[in-house]
């Protein structure tokens, strides 16, 4: 009988030798005890095998565990179609060292991510790099709940890009990928409560199969707000840990620089935590996070910027971004345009999308995707435009130029020029014609107004405007708000007439 050492399960696969005893040393995954013998999952770091071990009515070598390494000696047999071991001894014995679980997140690429601003974000985002990583050494199922717009979109492709990766190393029987990753769109601009629900419903039934564990849940581009707390608790309440990548602002922070959700959940990576706010889109932060958990493969800056000149980031990183994209902003704000329209399209397909097509930039078809979806746009801007200055109505309050939109006579059914999308295109139409008006867009539906106001006005704020609303008319029940100068009020269809009363009496006395 001949030895030979191997340092790699695949050295054995397609050996055409027999007759020889194997000498390899691996972490045992798993061990199965059967009435008759002990199953050994091993694992070299890219591959596993299963050895086992003849010994009737007891377990085989007790002393070995989950987790510990050690040295086989086994015989290549067949079981099943499938390469197995045959184990004649078990030497060296070891137990797993201290957090020899944990991977480290790997080190940063020099090229793009030196700065202070980077250097503040980097320990926030190598805490989540570790737990993705460790996620997916300890097969803990995946799940990527992410904004549906176009920064959240690209935001989650270049996380999920690694993730499959190291996925496919580590399990590479891959019909069962989707047991360990899932990938959802959120509509909500927040982690909603019926987000929470679908995730708990699709792992629940998965692991009642699978026996898999509870998962880890990477929120994207969502996730930091007050409205997230409570779809985060139902799912922490069901198993799941959970970890954020957010750049929204996350409210009052405590006096150890924590929000509300730093404090709930693993890990929060926020630039708002770090004194930093509109520098930074979620795909930004994506693409580091992207390279801290797989250096090796090549991570789309195309996509990074994309979501970054979408959310309308300023600063100098996002301009170090566009210019190493090879792309101009305008392009980017373009294609943006062209994104929004297409994930309206998307509505609940999965799979492979067309919209991918826009967000890489290794598409061939791209140029041609935004080609037809231009002319469309064209089109119904033209449309619109002709439309909002037939029945737009333009009038005065106060101290400001009002435009007032019907929204529900304006829209037609499952319209992509919703009232929200009204709205901006009226607003940005105002601000280019008379830049120095004080200017106010109020879209009205039954139960919701719209409104927006002039990027740097100081007199108008649209969360004052709903505390206002909600202590002169209680019975509406108001609720609503948003940035300063963009957001809706939602109110019960009986009370609109009052509630646009009581708006025009708080903006003329501004
Ligand atoms: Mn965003």
């Amino acid at each position: 009988m001949k030895f030979k050492n191997i340092e790699k399960i695949n050295q054995i696969l397609n050996d055409p030798q027999i007759d020889i005893i194997y000498i390899l040393t691996a972490k045992v995954n798993e061990v199965v005890n059967l009435q008759n013998i002990t199953i050994f999952t091993v694992d070299d770091g890219e591959t596993t095998i299963q050895l086992v071990k003849y010994s009737p009515g007891q377990p085989a070598y007790p002393e070995l565990k989950k987790g510990y390494s050690a040295t086989f000696s086994f015989k290549k047999s067949i079981h099943q179609n499938r390469v197995q071991g045959q184990i004649a001894d078990i030497t060296e014995i070891t137990e797993p060292k201290e957090d020899s679980n944990k991977s480290k997140a790997n080190p940063i690429d020099p090229s793009i991510f030196l700065s202070n601003d980077w250097e503040k974000l980097n320990p926030m985002l190598e805490k989540i790099a570790t737990k993705i990583k460790n996620a997916i050494e300890t097969k803990t199922p995946i799940i990527i709940s992410h904004h549906g717009d176009c920064d959240g979109y690209c935001s989650a492709l270049l996380i999920e890009k690694p993730i499959l990766k190291l996925l496919k190393e580590r399990q590479p029987d891959l019909k069962f990928i989707n047991n360990y990753y899932t990938r959802n769109a959120s509509k909500t601009p927040y982690y909603d409560i019926g987000d929470a629900t679908k995730d708990i419903s699709s792992w629940k039934s998965n692991s009642s199969r699978t026996d898999n564990k509870d998962p880890l849940i990477i929120i994207l581009d969502n996730g930091s707000t007050e409205e997230d707390i409570l779809a985060i608790k139902k799912v922490q309440l069901f198993g799941a840990e959970v970890v954020v990548v957010d750049h929204h602002d996350p409210g009052t922070l405590d006096e150890c620089n924590k929000s509300g959700v730093c404090n709930l959940v693993s890990e929060h990576a926020n630039p708002y935590l770090v004194g930093l706010n509109k520098e930074f889109s979620t795909s930004m932060l994506a693409l580091k996070l992207a390279h801290l958990i797989s250096p090796k493969i090549a991570h789309d800056i195309f996509t990074a910027t994309l979501g970054g000149v979408a959310d309308k980031c300023k600063g100098d990183a996002i301009k170090e971004f566009i210019k190493q994209s090879g792309k101009s902003k305008d392009y980017f704000r373009k294609l943006g345009k062209l994104v929004s329209l297409e994930i309206f399209f998307t509505k609940y397909a999965y799979g492979e999308l067309p919209l991918f097509h826009l967000l890489s930039s290794d598409s061939n078809k791209r140029d041609e995707l935004m080609q037809l979806s231009q002319t469309q746009l064209d089109l119904w801007d033209s449309e619109i435009k002709t439309m909002l200055a037939h029945y737009a109505i333009d009038t005065e309050w106060g101290k400001f130029a009002i435009t007032v939109i019907d929204g529900e006579k304006l829209t037609l059914w499952n319209d992509y020029f919703s009232i929200g999308k009204l709205t901006s295109i009226s607003h940005g139409i105002k601000e280019d014609t008379f830049p120095e008006r004080k200017q106010i867009t109020l879209t009205t539906s039954d139960s919701m107004i719209v409104y927006r106001v002039n990027q740097n006005e100081k007199l108008f704020d649209g969360n004052k405007l709903v505390s206002f609303l909600k202590e002169k008319i209680p019975h509406a029940r108001i609720s609503g708000g948003g940035h300063d100068v963009a957001g809706s009020i939602k109110f019960v269809p009986a009370s609109k007439q009052q509630v646009l009363e009581q708006i025009k009496d708080f903006i003329s006395f501004l």
